[in-house]
């Protein structure tokens, strides 16, 4: 049976199309895994576990169906969902993991993250991370009424788009010697992670081993997953 992995889906209820693929996935390819790793950014934005609308209500649904049916889903935050709590994951039957988190994978030590800490030249992102993470702002936060949550995440949102355009490409992309730290102090030799939004297969050598580093694709335009099976993993599209 294969282990499945996905981030960066975005989910809101503006993309329907979207939205309606993910929903044929779970129903899909994910009934026959063992295992399913949500690897960050599942929703566009999280503001709080009080959050429940119809929209989330039936992404709830279609996880909680999955998890019945003897499928375990993983979760890990991302930087749009890290406000995602024990309470929501209770409800849609998901185990939360932290970033990082080191896995067997049929014999290959795998290490799981979101990316985003790996991409460590992105200086303001970065120093925004670190206030955004600690459980004092998050109390803080969570502790307003959810419409004021939703206005101040709008304007995160707006700020952060325009930030980014002013970016450079590099910048965003995870630095290679976080990559390789990474692989070293946990002594593996996968690394599988999405939020770039740039899908890949690279090949490394740490420390005279080879190594390799899974970039999972967003699902912007259209849906896809990796599927490992012992020893090895492929990446599938989704129409
Ligand atoms: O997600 P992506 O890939 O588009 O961009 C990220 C970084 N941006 C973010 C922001 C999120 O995308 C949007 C909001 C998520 C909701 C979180 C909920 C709780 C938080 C609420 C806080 C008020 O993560 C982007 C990176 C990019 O990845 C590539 O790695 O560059 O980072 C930024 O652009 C952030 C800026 O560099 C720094 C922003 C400083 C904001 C200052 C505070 C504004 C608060 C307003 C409140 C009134
Ligand atoms: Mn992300």
């Amino acid at each position: 049976m294969s282990t499945l992995f996905i981030s960066d889906l975005h989910l809101c209820p503006s993309r329907p199309e979207i939205n309606a693929l993910f929903f044929r996935f779970l129903a899909g390819p994910a009934r026959a895994a063992r295992a399913l790793y949500i690897l960050g950014d599942l929703f566009e934005y999280w503001a709080g576990d009080d959050d429940a609308d119809a929209f989330i209500g039936e992404v709830t649904h279609a996880l909680r169906l999955l998890a019945d049916s003897r499928v375990t889903i993983y979760f890990m935050a991302g930087n749009r969902d890290f406000l995602l709590g024990a309470q929501y994951a209770h409800r849609a039957g998901l185990h939360l993991l932290n970033d990082p988190t080191l896995i067997d994978l049929e014999g290959t030590p795998t290490l799981l993250m979101h990316g985003d800490t790996l991409c460590t030249d992105d200086l303001s992102y970065q120093h925004f991370r670190e206030q955004v993470r600690t459980p004092t702002w998050q109390r803080d936060f969570l502790a307003q009424p959810l419409p004021a949550r939703k206005t101040q995440i709008e304007i995160l949102r707006r700020k952060s788009e325009i930030e980014k355009s002013a970016k450079l490409m590099e910048i965003m992309d995870v630095n290679q010697d976080a990559v390789v730290t990474a692989l070293r102090e946990q002594a593996c030799t996968r690394l599988i992670h999405g939020h770039t939004h740039r899908p890949g297969h690279h090949l490394l050598t740490v420390d005279g081993r080879p190594c390799e580093r899974w970039v999972l694709a967003d699902w912007y335009a259209s849906g896809s997953y990796l599927e490992c099976n012992a020893g090895s993993c492929r990446a599938i599209h989704l129409s």
